[in-house]
């Protein structure tokens, strides 16, 4: 009995201690050099101003303390308070959260403002019920297709080991009759280098920080889908917070949510150039080669309703809206 109260003393004591400076860790799945990382870093040091100093955040980028598909259990189980992931890897748990990286739902930023729109109450509903709370997304630059020579028509993909980042373009690239092979962003060099993968569907972004002119000649922007990353914050670590420090991070958050889409933006552009600059050719795609790849998303977009559960296709009808 004695030792039970001596050890619950213990831990008020620390808690309190703890709630007087909170430090949170926060792992990413890309690196620092990739915009996502800079506008999270940016959130962090804002949280930490707006509460001086009470509430600090460590991020930890490239997925350094946990790997990318880890990020979101590790904020469920509370090994971290919070983390930043590609929302369409949880497809695998609701079809609502992939629907951003079907091919030609969504194709540029108004499309992904809207879809966000139609799908963060749903999101927010089954992400409570992991004990997990959005709070901010932001969107990639359109996702355009990386190549060694042109592009004519879709036949001329077949074959190739294809970079994948998900399950939908898992199933796109099987369509197109090439090889998938998941790589994470950061090993897109080295998959490359050593012939694990000869093609990819990426932003500018990823192409650029990825220096994709060392192993690929062409990007085709064919400007698919603009997928998202969230943030999220396990729910009963942020709920402990006082209401000025939840205040401070729910602020923070819309600012990066804000900012993030305005990087987005600039980087669309910007790192096009980049790789122009550095001696890729960077071509639209032709009427064929739009129209093989519009054939493969109605095939996905039946096969996505065909196993969408309700939620999900409630997403995609208020996006239709
Ligand atoms: N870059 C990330 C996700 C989408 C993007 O543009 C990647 O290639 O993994």
């Amino acid at each position: 009995m004695n030792k039970f109260v001596t050890a619950f003393a213990l831990s008020v004591g620390a808690f309190s201690a703890a709630a007087a400076a909170d430090s949170w860790d926060m792992p990413t799945p890309y690196g620092d050099s990739t915009f996502h990382t800079v506008n999270i870093r940016q959130f962090a040091q804002d949280v930490e101003t707006a509460t001086n100093g009470a509430l600090s955040i460590t991020v930890h980028s490239a997925g350094s303390l946990f790997p990318h598909g880890e990020i979101k259990n590790a904020v469920r189980s509370r090994q971290v308070a919070l983390g930043e992931f590609f929302l369409s890897t949880l497809s695998n748990e609701d079809l609502a959260f992939g629907i951003d990286s079907q091919p030609f739902v969504a194709t540029s930023y108004g499309d992904a403002i809207k879809l966000w729109a139609a799908q963060k109450p749903v999101i927010t509903e089954l992400l409570a019920d992991q004990d997990l709370m959005p709070l901010f997304s932001v969107p990639w630059p359109a996702q355009g297709l990386y190549t060694n020579g042109a592009v004519e028509t879709v036949d001329d993909l077949a074959g190739l080991r294809f970079r994948a980042y998900n399950a939908a373009l898992e199933e796109f690239a099987t369509l197109a009759k090439a090889a998938p092979v998941q790589v994470e962003a950061s090993d897109i060099p080295q998959a490359f280098a050593t012939g694990q993968v000869q093609a990819m569907i990426t932003s500018p972004s990823t192409g650029a920080n990825s220096k994709a002119w060392d192993f690929v000649t062409h990007y085709t922007a064919i400007d698919a889908w603009v997928p998202k990353n969230i943030v999220v914050v396990n729910k009963r670590i942020f709920d402990r917070l006082d209401a000025n420090t939840q205040t401070a991070v729910l602020t923070a958050a819309a600012a990066a949510e804000a900012r993030g889409l305005e990087m987005s933006q600039a980087e669309a552009a910007a790192k096009t150039q980049v790789m122009a600059d550095n001696g890729m050719t960077i071509v639209q795609p032709s009427a064929e080669l739009v129209a093989g790849l519009q054939a493969i998303g109605a095939t996905m977009l039946d096969n996505w309703n065909a196993k969408a559960s309700d939620q999900a296709k409630a997403v995609l009808s208020a996006y239709q809206q």
